[in-house]
């Protein structure tokens, strides 16, 4: 028999611990999602998405981009955080005005008032791509959350613990999720599932992540 579940979907709470001091604010980008999309086509007109290559020489499956002050970048001498863009020589484009009141609104909601994000890493995943099990640990200090927004094609993300071989626990994440990530597991493994297939009606094929931080 066909349930209202199968017709809807799971249900989730609007809110979820996933970890000490990470929280799941679902839906939280949504009323943003207008202006922050026009922001994203300003800034990857200056800054284009791009796979970058791994200091062990592979090319990522996960095409990436930044704004604000610096921005992440990897290539065969490391990861880094780089205040130019090294494929056009200049500055990173500057941080929107919607990327950063969506950020500093999603940290307060999640208990992190007064974060002022210096650097935003824009990810851009197609079917198949994946980020394998990594730390962020390229910021300067890691008193400060990361905020994690989630838009187009659902992603399982997948939560670890402090040692590589820890047990991940997984979790959905759709468009307009928002994860605030800090405290104890602000250096916790984890990592993104290959991305299914599907078609998104605002972002296509594609599920588009921005990771806001205080980096320098
Ligand atoms: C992603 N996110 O969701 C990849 N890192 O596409 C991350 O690697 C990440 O979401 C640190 C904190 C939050 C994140
Ligand atoms: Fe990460």
């Amino acid at each position: 028999m066909t349930s209202l579940f199968d017709i809807i979907g799971p249900i989730d709470p609007p809110r979820e611990t996933i970890a000490e001091g990470a929280v799941l604010l679902r839906g939280q980008a949504v009323s943003f999602e207008r202006d922050v999309l026009a922001a994203l086509e300003t800034v990857t007109a200056q800054a284009p998405f791009r796979r970058m290559t791994t200091p062990g020489g592979h090319v990522m499956s996960v095409a990436m981009t930044n704004c604000g002050a610096a921005g992440w970048v990897t290539d065969r001498t490391g990861y880094r955080y780089h205040a130019v863009d090294p494929q056009s020589g200049r500055p990173w484009p500057e941080m929107p005005p919607a990327f950063q009141a969506l950020a500093s609104t999603a940290a307060a909601e999640a208990g992190y008032g007064e974060f002022a994000p210096d650097v935003c890493l824009i990810n851009r995943y197609e079917p198949g791509a994946r980020l394998s099990l990594h730390q962020d640990r390229n910021e300067r200090d890691f008193a400060r959350p990361i905020v994690s927004v989630s838009l187009g094609l659902p992603a399982i993300f997948q939560f670890g613990g402090l040692k590589r071989t820890d047990p991940v626990r997984e979790f959905a994440l759709r468009h307009g999720d928002v994860v605030v990530w800090g405290g104890a597991s602000r250096l916790c493994f984890h990592s993104v599932a290959a991305l299914k297939g599907g078609v998104h009606d605002r972002f296509g094929r594609a599920r588009i992540n921005l990771t806001f931080r205080g980096a320098l």
